[in-house]
């Protein structure tokens, strides 16, 4: 949204105005004025005129516009009805040089997870992708996607959902059926020499899905809490997202909190073969430590099982 457009959204929000008083606080034309508003109800916006004046009655449900008023996190919006894959329109953009932009669909058709596997994305998800241009050195880039785990469950525990991570990325729900998926997140990058030139993080969360709309490894918000304003859940993942990017001594501690794989035997398939042993730890930027009959073994990459937690031996 433009700069002016979301003044005059503000100033609207904030209370009643006429649009000869709202053209004095903004240092706007009166036509202008009547441009913005008009264009803003166009996007979803109720925008009552009284008597007095202009007042904001209501917000779109979801949408670009939408997730942009009130954000208190610096992304613009890119939104899509349907796109084939969030990730890869941000890798476009990325591309172009963009920053700071989130592209955002009700629904993907074309969506992908790791390894070019196949990610189910139904109209009712929250489906995103970040592009970013963080000052980091390319080693560092997995924390971000530590972050998006993080934030991505704790947003879920804000709507009333006990989520939680399995290294590296998952965000899952443990329920009488066994682990399910609630949210993947796909991080992928470009670097010159070692630093990043551009990161996009995809985040996909099953928010509004009915269970024939998912697999049966998965669960949703919906399932697990109920029905949730996906507006917000965007907002809140944005900005608990910036909120650890900017200060990344605080991921892995937050990560660990949230973590259900320390703690557990697990098994870890690796390109060198599969690694069995407690995980004990996971360490900067988000190598799992494990316990083994051979010693400890550190994993930087891998697909975790978890078998059971230590305490049940
Ligand atoms: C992931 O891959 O978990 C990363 C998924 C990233 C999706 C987001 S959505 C926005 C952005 N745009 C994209 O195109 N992608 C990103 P992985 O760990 O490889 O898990 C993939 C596996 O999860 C599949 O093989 C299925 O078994 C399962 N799966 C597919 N759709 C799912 C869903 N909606 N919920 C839970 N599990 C699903």
């Amino acid at each position: 949204m433009n700069d002016t457009r979301a003044r005059v959204l503000a100033a609207l929000a904030d209370g009643s105005r006429s649009g000869p008083a709202l053209a004095d606080e903004l240092g706007i034309s009166r036509a202008a004025v009547w441009k913005h508003v008009e264009a803003l109800r166009e996007a979803g916006f109720e925008i009552e005129s009284d008597g007095e004046g202009y007042v904001l009655a209501s917000v779109p449900e979801y949408g670009g516009p939408a997730v942009e008023f009130g954000l208190d996190a610096p992304y613009s919006i890119e939104y899509h009805e349907s796109i084939g894959s969030t990730n890869s329109r941000a890798r476009e953009l990325a591309k172009e040089g963009a920053e700071n932009v989130v592209v955002l669909a009700d629904e993907q058709t074309g969506s992908r997870g790791r390894l070019n596997r196949d990610w189910q994305a139904p109209a009712g998800g929250v489906w995103m992708s970040l592009v970013l241009r963080p000052e980091l050195p390319t080693s560092h880039a997995p924390l971000l996607t530590l972050a998006a785990a993080v934030a991505v469950t704790k947003v879920a525990r804000e709507a009333g959902v006990e989520a939680v991570i399995k290294w590296p990325n998952d965000v899952l729900v443990s329920t009488a059926e066994g682990e399910k998926k609630l949210c993947g997140i796909l991080t992928e990058m470009a670097g010159e020499a070692d630093r990043v030139s551009w990161v996009v993080v995809g985040i996909g969360i099953n928010a509004n899905l009915a269970a024939d709309e998912i697999p049966e490894t998965a669960t949703s918000l919906q399932i697990e809490g109920g029905e949730v304003n996906r507006r917000i859940v965007v907002q809140r993942v944005l900005e608990e997202f910036t909120d650890l990017a900017a200060d990344t001594d605080a991921i892995l501690p937050a990560w660990r909190e949230y973590a259900l794989t320390l703690g557990q035997y697990v098994r870890v398939e690796t390109p060198n073969g599969d690694v069995l042993g407690e995980a004990v730890d996971v360490e900067f930027p988000g190598t799992l430590v494990l316990k083994t009959d051979d010693g400890t073994v550190r994993i930087s990459a891998g697909e975790c099982e978890h078998l059971r937690p230590v305490q049940s031996r």
